[in-house]
């Protein structure tokens, strides 16, 4: 064989990725189980590099250099495991596989360790940046094997986006690591959408800018600390106008979030670790809400404030630009905390520094702030929370009280914002000196002897409520 890889699944995904291999260099093998895909491919984009099309995997597999290397870009789930199961009859032992789908990380540890049975590598591999990034850049997040890193690692640097020199590619972590991240990035995404809608909706609602307005806005905070790519096409999708009917694009648009899931997993395994994500909870279920017709529509008719909420601050559109900052910080200090907490349980050992710079570029998370969050872990990789990091305490300390006079706003005005409340709430409850826990756990003991700790002394203890009250220790 001649070609240096392989790919199969040539949709959108899968296409770019191996015209972005072609370009830079790599002869590609390419295979779609419909086989017009992979003409398609080679009679628009031939010129771009050497491509090898192949009509089944047994021939893609024939056309390989060895150790062969696969890309496999097809539908998550069942067509995912069909694939496999098809090349793993095809490949040799020291041979790797490359997940580049969206798979769930549970099913990508039960992959790799069946394919770690036949002498076969398997890297699961987060892919972030959506079309454009396969093509030009994407931000990798693989999992698997060191050993596979090293055949397959000095690939991807090359394809990937890069920063400041770097490529956004780093060997996440064993089995399912690369797969994990690449969730809890989706999961970020939820949050922090969701957060620059809610600030959408308040300079609309309270302070009220029209959609051309707040796409000027968007435009000035994209120049300072929230520089990111999701604020800068905020503004674009925010000064578009529908060219049917001369509306504000954003006001043609059903006001119906959609989810492919990940954002849902991200909650998920959250719950199971027992690391709490709230900012990227209420993202998944504002989306659920939004999409509740029927529940919204049966109470469409209660009341909103009855007293006016005053007159907006003359600083309002400043203090949401700080409210939207703490918020998000919030949603990324919840999003690394569960990679640590999922790193520890898996025994990953994940770089928490490695993963905040590879998202600096390529990604649909990408921001400036992030160069910070690497900078963070990189001098305190044993930093427990994000939040107690000396930089963002102190950037966190500046926005705080404005971002309490914006979500005592949204209250008073009846404007649902629970991105930005839910972020001030994990805020206090992290610096709280005491949590009412205490009386949670008083009335666990009364209901069901479930017991409490003492302030004083070690040990557990029961008060015998239904008795005299008196404490036994337990
Ligand atoms: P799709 O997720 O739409 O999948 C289409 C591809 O899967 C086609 O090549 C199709 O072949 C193939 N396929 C299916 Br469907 N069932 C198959 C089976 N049983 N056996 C073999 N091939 C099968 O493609 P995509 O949007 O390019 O995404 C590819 C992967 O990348 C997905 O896992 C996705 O979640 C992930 N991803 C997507 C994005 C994005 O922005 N779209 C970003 C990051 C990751 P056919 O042509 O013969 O039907």
């Amino acid at each position: 064989g001649t070609a240096a890889i392989g790919v199969t699944g040539l949709a959108t995904m899968g296409g770019n990725l191996a015209r972005n291999l072609a370009r830079n260099g790599y002869p590609v093998a390419v295979h779609n189980r419909t086989s017009a895909r992979t003409e398609a491919l080679v009679s628009e984009h031939g010129d771009e590099g050497v491509f090898v099309p192949a009509g089944t995997l047994a021939e893609l597999v024939d056309s390989l250099q060895r150790p062969r290397q696969v890309i496999i870009m097809v539908k998550a789930g069942g067509a995912t495991d069909a694939v496999i199961d098809e090349l793993a009859g095809l490949l040799e032992p020291g041979d790797i596989i490359l997940d580049g789908g969206n798979a769930h990380f549970a099913d990508t540890r039960r992959r790799e360790a069946a394919l770690r049975e036949r002498g076969l590598h398997f890297v699961g591999t987060g892919i972030s940046g959506g079309e454009e990034g396969a093509l030009l850049g994407p931000s990798i997040m693989p999992g698997g094997s060191v050993e596979a890193y090293r055949q397959v690692g000095p690939v991807l640097e090359n394809i990937a986006a890069e920063v400041d020199g770097a490529p956004c590619c780093v060997h996440v972590g064993p089995d399912g690591a690369g797969h994990f991240v690449k969730m809890v990035h989706n999961g970020i995404e939820y949050a922090d959408m969701q957060l620059i809608a809610e600030s959408y909706d308040l300079l609309r609602a309270v302070a009220g800018l029209a959609p051309a307005e707040i796409a000027e806005v968007f435009r000035t905070w994209n120049q300072g600390d929230l520089e990111s790519y999701l604020i800068e096409i905020t503004a674009e999708v925010l000064g578009h106008t529908d060219p049917e009917t001369g509306a504000p694009f954003v006001d043609v648009v059903a006001d119906r979030a959609e989810q492919k899931g990940t954002g849902r997993w991200t909650v998920r395994e959250a719950l199971e670790l027992g690391d709490p994500v709230p900012g990227i909870a209420e993202a998944v279920f504002a989306r659920a809400l939004s999409g509740a017709v029927r529940q919204r529509e049966v109470c469409a008719s209660l009341p909103g404030p009855t007293e006016p909420p005053g007159e907006v601050r003359s600083g309002f559109v400043d203090d949401l630009r700080e409210a939207l900052y703490g918020a998000k910080l919030a949603a990324y200090a919840q999003g690394f905390s569960m990679i640590s907490a999922a790193s520890e349980q898996y025994g990953w050992n994940v770089d928490l520094a490695g993963t905040a710079r590879i998202w600096r570029g390529g990604c649909i998370i990408r921001a400036r702030f992030l160069d910070r969050i690497a900078e963070a872990y990189r001098t305190r990789p044993e930093l427990l929370n994000l939040l107690a990091d000396d930089y963002f305490a102190e950037q966190v300390s500046r926005s705080q009280q404005a971002w309490r006079r914006v979500v005592g706003t949204a209250a008073a005005a009846g404007v649902p914002a629970p991105g930005l409340s839910s972020g001030l709430a994990y805020y206090d409850t992290l610096r709280a000196s005491r949590l009412p826990a205490a009386l949670v756990q008083g009335l666990r003991d009364y209901f069901g002897a479930h017991t409490y700790q003492r302030v004083d002394r070690d040990g557990y203890f029961h008060t015998l409520w239904s008795g005299d009250r008196s404490e036994t220790a337990s």
